[in-house]
This record gives C-alpha cells, sequence and structure tokens, in this order.
C-alpha cells in the first residue's frame, strides 16, 4: 500500500442508517438527526475529524430525481445515501438483524433462523460493498460499525482488490458479542465472523467480548489465536481490541448551563421536593429489561410502605423497532405492567410510577438525568450503556448514585462506583435500590466521584481518536496481509 502522510484524511465511516433520517414533506424532503448510542458514540470524532459517512436514509425513493434530490442535500453533511427498496430494507434490518442476530448477540434463546432474512441480508451488504469500493480510494480508512454489516469486510475487501485498490477496514461491534457455545446457535454463525476476518482491526466494547470472540474464531474457523491481540485466518492477521466507548461530557455540561434548562431544572425540583427521584432512560427494548425493572420497583414499593409517596420512577421508554412484532408485544406487556403497579401503589396524593413511551428532547433528558438521586438501569445484556455515562455526567455536583446492572457492558468499568445487581433477581433489584436511596453523602460522594473521573477520561472523542490512530497505523504498516 501507498503510505499516505495522514491516512486519517480520507476516511469512510460505515452504518446501517445514516445519523440522518430523510421524510419526505410538501414539495420535497427534510432531514433531522437520528438518536441512539452509535450516534453518540461517534459525536466525539464528528468535532475532530472530516469524514465521509455512508448508509441508508430510511426512505425508499424510486424515482431518480428524488435520489438526485437527497443526495445532494446530505452532501452538504458528508453523507452519502445508499438507496434500499423497502422489501429488502425491511428483510435486512427488522428480519435478519434485529429478529435473529440481535438477540442471538444478547443471549436470547427460542431464536428461529429463516432462509428469506438471511439471503436479504447478504445482499444488502453486497450493496453496500458496491458502493463503498466505488467510492473509496487507495488508503481510504473504512471504519464499518455494528451487527448489521458484518458480512461487509470481507465482501468490500474482494471489491477493491478486484479494483486494484488497498485500503485498511476497521469494525467496531456495538452490542456484546456471546460465548461460543452460545453464537453457535445461529446456523451462519461461521459466515459472519468469516465476513469480520478480512478487517485489518476489529473492535469490541469490553475484554469479555473480544475474548469471546477470539475463542470462538478458534473453535469454530479453526484459527490461530495464541499470537497476543491477533487472529491468523488464512492468510491475513486481524487486530482484535477493546476499545472503550464514551459521550461528550462536555455537550452535557453546556446544556445544563443553559438559562430554559436551569429553569426546567427549578421547576421539576419544585414539583418532586420532598420526594427521591429515579430515572431510567432505555429504547424500548428487551435488551433493556424494562418488564424486570418495572416488577423490581413493584417489589421495592411492596417491601417499604413507609416511603409511600416519598419515592417516583421516571421511566423514559423511548420508541424502538416499531415494525417488529416482539417489540410490540413488549411494549403492551409494559403498559399493562405499569397500569398494574400505579393501580396497586397509587394514592390520593399521586402515583410512584411515571410511564413515558415517547422520545423526549434533550434538554429535558439532560434536565431529567440532572434532578434525579438515582438512576436504574437494568440491562439484561447491553454492549455498554451510554445513558449510565449521561447520568453521571448530568450529576455534577449532586452526586447521585448509579444502579446498574452487572449485564451492561458498563459495568466492567463501572461497578465499583456503583450500586451493581442482577436483573433477574427481584429482591436483589429492590435492595439495590434501598441502599441507593440510603447511601451516606460521603460514600455518594465517593462512588460518583470515581464514575465522574471514568467518563472524563473515556470520552467518544478518545474512543474515536483511538480507533481511528491504531486503524492509520494498520494502514501504515501495511494491510494484515501476512508476509510468508
Ligand atoms: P443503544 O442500545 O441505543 O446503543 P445506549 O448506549 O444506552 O443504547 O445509548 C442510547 C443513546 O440514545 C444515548 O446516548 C441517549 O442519550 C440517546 N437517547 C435516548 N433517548 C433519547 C431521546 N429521547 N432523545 C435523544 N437521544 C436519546 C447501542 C448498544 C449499547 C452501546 C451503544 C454504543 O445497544 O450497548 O452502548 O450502542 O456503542
Amino acid at each position: 500500500m501507498e503510505p499516505t502522510n495522514d491516512p486519517k484524511s480520507n476516511l469512510i465511516i460505515v452504518s446501517n442508517r445514516l445519523p440522518l433520517s430523510i421524510k419526505r414533506v410538501e414539495g420535497g424532503f427534510e432531514s433531522s438527526l437520528s438518536s441512539g448510542g452509535l450516534v453518540t458514540s461517534l459525536s466525539g470524532l464528528t468535532k475532530s475529524t472530516r469524514f465521509q459517512w455512508f448508509g441508508w436514509p430510511g426512505i425508499e425513493l424510486k424515482d431518480p430525481a428524488d435520489r438526485e434530490e437527497v443526495t445532494k442535500s446530505l452532501e452538504e453533511h458528508n453523507a452519502i445515501p445508499i438507496f434500499l427498496d423497502k422489501t429488502l430494507s425491511q428483510e435486512h434490518y427488522n428480519g435478519f438483524s434485529n429478529r435473529i442476530l440481535w438477540p442471538i448477540l444478547h443471549y436470547q434463546s427460542g431464536v428461529s433462523f429463516d432462509d428469506t432474512p438471511w439471503q436479504a441480508y447478504r445482499r444488502v451488504n453486497e450493496l453496500f460493498a458496491d458502493a463503498i469500493a466505488d467510492a473509496a480510494k487507495s488508503g481510504t480508512l473504512i471504519w464499518v460499525h455494528d451487527y448489521h454489516l458484518m458480512l461487509l469486510p470481507e465482501l468490500l475487501r474482494n471489491r477493491l482488490q478486484e479494483q486494484g485498490k488497498s485500503c485498511a477496514i476497521g469494525f467496531s461491534l456495538h452490542t456484546p458479542f456471546p460465548a461460543g457455545d452460545f453464537w453457535r446457535n445461529l446456523p451462519v454463525r461461521k459466515h459472519l465472523i468469516e465476513g469480520l476476518l478480512s478487517c485489518d482491526l476489529i473492535g469490541f466494547h469490553t475484554d469479555e467480548y473480544k475474548q469471546n470472540f477470539i475463542d470462538t474464531c478458534a473453535s469454530l474457523l479453526g484459527a490461530r489465536t495464541e499470537i497476543g491481540n491477533q487472529i491468523q485466518y488464512k492468510n491475513r492477521l486481524v487486530c482484535i481490541d477493546k476499545f472503550i466507548v464514551g459521550i461528550d461530557p462536555q455537550k452535557f455540561t453546556e446544556t445544563l448551563a443553559k438559562p430554559e434548562v436551569q429553569e426546567r431544572i427549578r421547576k421539576l425540583k419544585d414539583r418532586y421536593k420532598g420526594v427521591k427521584v429515579i430515572v431510567g432512560v432505555d429504547r424500548l427494548d428487551h435488551i433493556k429489561g424494562l418488564t424486570q425493572k418495572l416488577k423490581g420497583f413493584d417489589a421495592f414499593l411492596d417491601d417499604h410502605p413507609e416511603l409511600e409517596n416519598k419515592v417516583i420512577l421516571i421511566q423514559v421508554a423511548v420508541p424502538s423497532r416499531e415494525d417488529v412484532k416482539e417489540y410490540q408485544e413488549l411494549e403492551r406487556e409494559l403498559c399493562t405492567l405499569a397500569g398494574k403497579i400505579n393501580g396497586k401503589h397509587a394514592t390520593p396524593e399521586g402515583t410512584p410510577l411515571l410511564y413515558m413511551h415517547r422520545s423526549v428532547p434533550f434538554n429535558e433528558l439532560a434536565a431529567l438525568y440532572s434532578v434525579a438521586d438515582v438512576c436504574l438501569l437494568t440491562s439484561t445484556r447491553d454492549g455498554m450503556n451510554l445513558v449510565s455515562f449521561e447520568y453521571v455526567a448530568c450529576q455534577q455536583e449532586r452526586h447521585g448514585v448509579l444502579v446498574l446492572s452487572e449485564f451492561a457492558g458498563a459495568a466492567s468499568f463501572m461497578s465499583e462506583g456503583s450500586i451493581p445487581f442482577h436483573p433477574a433477581n427481584i429482591t436483589e433489584m429492590s435492595e439495590a435500590i434501598f441502599a441507593a436511596i440510603n447511601l451516606s453523602p460521603e460514600e455518594r460522594k465517593k462512588k460518583y466521584e470515581r464514575l465522574r473521573d471514568f467518563i472524563n477520561t473515556n470520552t467518544s472523542a478518545k474512543w474515536g481518536q483511538t480507533f481511528t490512530d491504531k486503524l492509520s497505523y494498520r494502514c501504515i504498516i501495511g494491510p494484515g496481509l501476512l508476509v510468508s
């Protein structure tokens, strides 16, 4: 590969969805910023590095004139749309990625495999490979994100080779990677990990996920893995590492300083005077353990009648994947459960649970985090969980307590600063909530300072820079091809 002076000056980010969603409105199209963990994690890199972002714009457009108009408007944001037809994108996104792959990655059993969505998954990965190979030049760094695109590195590597281009390809998985024995439940278990092994660098959120992947490559593919943080497979040497993903804490500090947010905080404090506020913010997803959270909170209320009218759980459940049957069922279950809990514990003074099934604006989110005495996160599995970081960023001098499931990736870094518990153990959850509410000011400060230092050190900017630095290095020293 021809070394360039600064490989990062030529960076392509790829994710299934663009960070901007396109909607048809009267007289044209409108774009809006998407939210979610992936967008948050890449926000740091956006500040320091220019890159092109390839992905699906979230809308089916058949008319070439419409495509051109949308492409032009996205160009201003360095976003390049890859257009897909509706049935194909549905089968890829909901059919395979969200109904089959996502549950397997999060240790959910009972997943049934179906060949039609798998073929759609392949096809979409191929279409992405075509678009990106055409756009890349030799020396381009290509950073692919997440489970929707696990076949892409191999397909892309082949296309690039056909075109005589040599590029460094990196991949970051935002979910857990399960233990090998669980991963084997997926009939296409080998194809997906082989797809990734055409990368130069693969990043995971924790050491556990990284090790699971390494062990799986050894047992399923017979890859050589005893060579430190590298896997040798066929004629390639792939670097595997842990990169701690984070947030941009400054964005929260600036938001909290806004007069309108300060005013909102005052109002909320006034509204909940004398009441301990517990906050939860989660996408409405099985992995976030929302059913468990509501049951645990119910048990806590049963266990502590003396706290009647003195505690409230404000739970924001952000709508997610609403086309998928399992998510619709979960939503119905949560609504019923929330109604039952309030029916059982309400008094003329009010209800102990405020369940909001909608997205809230960023200012409101920051204000909520700021006034909450406790943040309760109950993930049954979760790649990292950035809400835990955001709560800490918004607490500042208040030293609120984080009650964090031991199954969130964040728990492997934050267990000493938080109160950990098992999300399926309702008694343990109830005790953890009680302990959080009653923690002494000294203990709260001690725990909080640990968390604050951690989130300020491991920012999204650092994550983006560390990964791209390492990928650039691979680009300069040459791709992961074995010399002999
Ligand atoms: P998610 O499952 O989306 O991310 P999480 O890490 O908690 O979960 O991130 C959610 C993000 O969405 C947060 O940054 C939050 O502020 C934002 N958000 C939530 N509600 C919002 C709202 N109403 N308006 C605006 N923004 C909102 C996936 C994995 C995680 C992993 C991340 C990053 O499932 O485990 O931590 O990617 O890798």
